[in-house]
Formats: structure tokens, C-alpha cells, sequence
């Protein structure tokens, strides 16, 4: 198939599923068009069958904000004309749907019917999605799609419970690469971060609010309050980084503490940590923790949102309430005193992360992608206009 991938490009988990995937896409036969407003994070070498194309997006004096969804839907009407796409495929409905539900009605007017699947990922629907601004044109965008998929449970129930949605949402998982994200002996690197033997605990995220990266740095002032040597990695960057190192200072753990910022080698640093902390406040899947799992590292995280799914409690690592500190703590002191508990764990994890593994997941997509084309062809063959008003 010819498919035109648009994505995010920044850090977060929908640019990485959108990038892996078309990069397991492009492996399998399949070519794939990435569109974005800069290259994906995780598109960073050259790969056959795998194309990049930057919407661009032209400043003019009136725009105090260049309409960058309209340039996107422009791209895409382009480069289903002339790439000749089979289908498209959005991530994060806000406003890529939009875009791509314009581009539809354009192609639609001239006969062209491309099949369009979204992917909800978050807070396009959790947070900014439910928000009045949005809500009638996401809910719109989603029901005009031609297939929608969500990356759990979770979310495909507060999809339907949020929004008036008059169609399946297909449940397709997030997924991890587990030959690239497994554990491997960095010792030398940890000998350098650790030099008397400290754990580490590491917590990954683009460092909004919604990470709660404050409970990390919270509940590691316990941990080191117990008695316990230990180093806490705080790898990733965003609005919040600069609170939470004013709290590192006032809680007197800053020397304990390395700021890392984004990072590319993730399964590096996750080789050399004992634990991973995910205390967010919402999390519809909880990617970082799953590559933290396909390299062997427990997890500690709320029980919020999807990541039940994911982490199971006292056998993958431990699922807290939200904003319990106290407990997740606790849990922390748990496995970093008891070995053996730490061995099962990661064990679980790993073999709990093998499950996602990234093939399976393609497949799913693949077949999904078949199922909705061959369903757009039927319409129209019926004399329908699918997904177009
Ligand atoms: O929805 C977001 O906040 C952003 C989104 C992203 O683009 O990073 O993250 C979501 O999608 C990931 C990939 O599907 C999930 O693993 C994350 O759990 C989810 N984040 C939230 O729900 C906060």
C-alpha cells in the first residue's frame, strides 16, 4: 500500500507509535509518506520505502496564527494526486482528522474517495479533545473518518462516553520494538552515573503538568530518606522541567538528581535503571513504560486511565492511586531492598512487554488499514459517498 502518515514530530508517544509504525510499514513492502511541520523525532535515519514531506507553512502579516491545518490539508490533497496514496492515516485527531477530513471533501469532489483511518491517542480526547473549543469539530472529524482505532481500552470508552460517536473504534495497542528495547550491559555507564552502587530510578516523559513529574522527585526524597543510595534520571524536556528543579532544591535532591533532557539512545539510560516512575495524571496507554518493561525494568505508576492495561499490579511493578506518594514510595523501597522481588519483576516486565511486541501490532494495522479500504470501495461501489456529508 501507499499510505501518508501525519503525525506530530515532537516528543510524545503519537509522533513515536506514528514513526515506528510506518517504519515497520516500510519493512514489510508497504511505502510510506510522513507529513509534518518538521521531521519526526524518531525518522532520524534513511530507511527505503520511507518518505518525508514538510508541510510548509506560508507566514503572511495577517496571520497571527499561519493556518497550519488548512496548509496540511493542501499537502495532502497534493500528494494523494500525485503520490498516488492509498490511504491516510492520522494520528492524534486534533486537528490532523480535520485536515485530512478536508482533504477528502476536496479529492471527493473530483471522484477520488481516499480512505482516511484516525488514531486517538490522548489528550486529543481526554483533555484538549473534551474541551468546548474543540469538541464539535473533533467529534465531527472522528465520525467522518473511515475507521478510527484508539490505543486501549481505556480510551475507546471515554471516546464514546465523551462524544457522540456513531461508529466502532477499533482497539489497537501501542507497541515496542523488543530487540531494540532490551536490557544491555552498560556497566561502565552506570559505574560512571552510580560509582558507589547507587539504584537508579528513572522517569521519562515530555515534562507536563499531566506527568506529575513532581511525585517522581517527592517520592525519591522518601526513597533517599529511607537509608537508600540511589540516583534519580530525568530524562525529557517541556513546560514543567524548570518547577521541578526548584523542587529538587528545596527537597534538598538535586545532587542526587541528573537532568538529562531529551535523549535519543532511551534503551541506554533504561538498561542501567532499576525502576521507572510514571506517577501521571492521565495516560491513555503509557508508552515510556512499556520500553522501560521491554528492558526489564519494573514499573511504579498511578492506576489511572490505560496503564492497568499495561502494568500489572505486584507482578509487572505496582499501580498506585493517584497522587499517592506516600505509597508509591513504599513500593519503590519494596523492590529496591528485597532482590529477589526486583529479579521477578523485571522478569514479568520484559515478558509482559513481549506482548506488545511491535510485529503484532503492525499486523493489526495492516489488516485494519484492508478492512476500512475494502469497506470505502464497497460504498462507493453501492453508489454511497463514504464519509462525506
Ligand atoms: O495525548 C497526549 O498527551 C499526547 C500523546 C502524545 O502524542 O504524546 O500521548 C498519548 O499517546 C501515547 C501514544 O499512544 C500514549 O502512550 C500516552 O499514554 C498518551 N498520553 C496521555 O494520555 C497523557
Amino acid at each position: 500500500m501507499n499510505i501518508g502518515m501525519i503525525c506530530y514530530p515532537t516528543y510524545g508517544g503519537s509522533g513515536v507509535v506514528a514513526t515506528e509504525l510506518g517504519k515497520g510499514l516500510a519493512i514489510k513492502g508497504h511505502k510510506v509518506h510522513f507529513m509534518s511541520y518538521a521531521k519526526p523525532m524518531r525518522l532520524n535515519e534513511f530507511q527505503a520505502n520511507i518518505m518525508y514531506h514538510e508541510v510548509a507553512v506560508n507566514a503572511y502579516p495577517l496571520f497571527e496564527y499561519p493556518p497550519y491545518d488548512l496548509a496540511l490539508a493542501s499537502n495532502i490533497v497534493d500528494l494523494v494526486k500525485y503520490e498516488n496514496l492509498d490511504l491516510i492515516h492520522v494520528h492524534y485527531a486534533i486537528p490532523h482528522a480535520t485536515s485530512a477530513y478536508l482533504a477528502k471533501q476536496i479529492l471527493g469532489e473530483a471522484g477520488r474517495h481516499i480512505p482516511l483511518v484516525t488514531t486517538l491517542h490522548g489528550t486529543d480526547i481526554t483533555i484538549v479533545g473534551s474541551s468546548p473549543s474543540y469538541l464539535p469539530v473533533v467529534n465531527f472529524s472522528i465520525n467522518q473518518s473511515d475507521g478510527v482505532t484508539a490505543v486501549s481500552e481505556y480510551l475507546r470508552d471515554e471516546t464514546y462516553s465523551r462524544f457522540e460517536i456513531n461508529k466502532e473504534i477499533r482497539v489497537v495497542p501501542n507497541f515496542v520494538d523488543v530487540e531494540h528495547f532490551q536490557h544491555s550491559d552498560k556497566a561502565h555507564f552506570k559505574k560512571a552515573i552510580c560509582p558507589d552502587g547507587e539504584f537508579i530510578l528513572a522517569h521519562v516523559s515530555n515534562f507536563r503538568k499531566v506527568k506529575r513529574v513532581e511525585d517522581t522527585v517527592k517520592l525519591f526524597r522518601k526513597v533517599l530518606d529511607a537509608g537508600i543510595k540511589a540516583k534519580l534520571l530525568l530524562v525529557g524536556d517541556g513546560p514543567e522541567r524548570e518547577t521541578v528543579e526548584q523542587l529538587c532544591r528545596e527537597l534538598g535532591t538535586c545532587k542526587h538528581t541528573l537532568m538529562l533532557g531529551k535523549q535519543e539512545k532511551i534503551e541506554e539510560i533504561l538498561s542501567i535503571a532499576d525502576l521507572f516512575l510514571l506517577p501521571s495524571g492521565s495516560e491513555t496507554f503509557g508508552l515510556a513504560a512499556l520500553e522501560a518493561m521491554s528492558c526489564s525494568v519494573p514499573v511504579i505508576s498511578s492506576n489511572i486511565g490505560g496503564l492497568p492495561e499495561l502494568n500489572i499490579h505486584g507482578e509487572t511493578g505496582y499501580l498506585c492511586e493517584l497522587g499517592d506518594v506516600d505509597k508509591m514510595a513504599e513500593h519503590a523501597i519494596e523492590v529496591l531492598t528485597n532482590e529477589e522481588l526486583r529479579k521477578k519483576l523485571s522478569v514479568n516486565a520484559r515478558k509482559r512487554a513481549e506482548e506488545f511486541e511491535i510485529s503484532k501490532i503492525v499486523e493489526q494495522y495492516e489488516n485494519y488499514y484492508e478492512e476500512v479500504k475494502e469497506s470505502v470501495e464497497r460504498k462507493i461501489k453501492d453508489g454511497e459517498k463514504p464519509a462525506v456529508v
